[in-house]
């Protein structure tokens, strides 16, 4: 895959753009078992995009965890070992399902950038948020993408601009 080009047509310009070669990668996943008619699926989208991106499958490591609200503690513990160059967290809240909605995908969301920034390792949020049962379905394999295999691409290229930064 290419990544479109943005910005800067003037010629001394440092440019610094990911690519999407993730072979030699060594990745976890977070997942929550909550709502996993949901994360199953995200599950799935993202270990099928890990190897169609060239991610041996004895690289990828998969770690359940109760809910999104536990995601940033492992992940985090994930991040700071190192044979794992980044994270993904997997999750389903849905507004329908919860009085503390707000707070379970509050806390995932600062929890998970904290995990990335503390560790100084990408942590990605693939926490599906949504208000219905349907729009997860639909985030998650059905008309609006794979949120799961969205993930994989945002780690990989964030992964090649940290490369790319630390050899500038
Ligand atoms: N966890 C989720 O991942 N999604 C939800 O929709 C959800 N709801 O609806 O409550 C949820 N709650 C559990 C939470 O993540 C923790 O596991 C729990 O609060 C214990 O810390």
């Amino acid at each position: 895959m290419s990544l479109k080009r943005h910005g800067s047509s003037l010629k001394r310009v440092k440019t610094i753009t990911g690519s999407m070669d993730a072979s030699g990668r060594r990745v976890a996943i977070v997942c929550g078992r909550f709502n996993d008619l949901i994360t199953d699926r995200l599950l799935a989208g993202a270990t099928e995009a890990l190897v169609r991106h060239g991610v041996a499958d004895d690289n990828i490591t998969v770690a359940w965890v109760p809910g999104a609200f536990e995601a940033p503690i492992v992940a985090k513990a994930l991040a700071d070992r190192p044979h794992i160059d980044g994270v993904i967290c997997l999750g389903a809240v849905i507004r329908g399902a919860t009085s503390h909605y707000d707070f379970v995908a509050g806390q995932a969301a600062a929890g998970i950038q904290r995990a990335g920034l503390d560790s100084g390792k990408p942590v990605i949020f693939g926490i599906l948020t949504t208000d219905t049962l349907e729009q997860a379905l639909d985030r998650a394999g059905g008309k609006a993408g794979n949120k799961g295999a969205e993930a994989v691409v945002t780690l990989i290229e964030t992964l090649s601009v940290l490369d790319a930064v630390s050899a500038s």
